[in-house]
């Protein structure tokens, strides 16, 4: 399991082995993609969202393939808010707050069906979910520790939104030595220009966050 694959990328070819990679596909449970739930409640359009799903699906089928490792994430808190810091709760004038009951449940709650992860990329029970209190994977979560432990280097990622969460969670990993690619249109954000900016951002300066490239070089890599 030495084998290296290179793929074309943004600012320079991007080389992985798939046993020392992980896949790490943030956030993509109901309350982001679908409508009533914590997305919605902010005033976004949810729909802009559910147009990566089949580029997901067709990433995470080719990388399961492959063999390699994969990590969901969800922001998700304790039902009784222990990890939810007020400022984040009381920001801002959204419709729902953290913990209120909505269509699907309790807002952003562990366990609500809104946390769940969408069905078209339901976790398989060999992979990691990861629940994290904060926009990036690494604050108070165990992710780091167990990364580390099954020896990965390089984390592919994908999933939404592209400058909040899956942006801090790129440069969270960054900043404990993962080499990161960004798929390109396997993210997205209410803001398609945010997104646009989050990419160029990432890769700029000789790529000063990571790589990005789009997924087909990458499903092809996999094959
Ligand atoms: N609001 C927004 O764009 N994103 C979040 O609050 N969380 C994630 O990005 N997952």
């Amino acid at each position: 399991d030495r084998i290296e694959i290179e793929i074309d990328a943004q600012p320079f070819a991007y080389a992985f082995s798939p046993a020392a990679s992980a896949l790490v596909i943030i956030d993509m449970q109901r309350d982001f993609v679908e409508p009533g739930g914590f997305g919605a409640s902010l005033g976004n359009d949810v729909s802009l969202l559910q147009a990566i799903i089949p580029t997901c699906q067709a990433v995470l089928q080719a990388w399961r393939a492959a063999g390699g490792l994969v990590v969901h994430t969800r922001e998700a808190h304790k039902a009784d808010l222990s990890d939810c810091p007020p400022a984040k709760r009381l920001r801002g004038n959204p419709s729902l707050r953290i913990g209120d009951q909505g269509p699907m449940g309790r807002v952003l709650v562990a366990g609500e069906p809104g946390n769940q992860i969408i069905p078209e990329l339901a976790p398989r029970p060999n992979e990691i979910v990861v629940d994290k209190p904060g926009k990036g994977a690494f604050y108070a979560t165990p992710l780091h520790a167990m990364l580390q432990g099954q020896g990965i280097t390089h984390l592919v990622f994908m999933g939404v939104t592209t400058e909040v969460c899956v942006q801090t969670s790129m440069r969270e990993a960054n900043d404990r030595g993962y080499d990161c690619l960004l798929v390109e249109d396997g993210t997205e954000s209410y803001f398609p220009a945010f997104k646009q900016a989050a990419i160029k951002m990432i890769h700029a300066q000789g790529g000063i966050v990571g790589w990005t490239a789009p997924a087909a070089p990458l499903i092809a890599g996999l094959a």
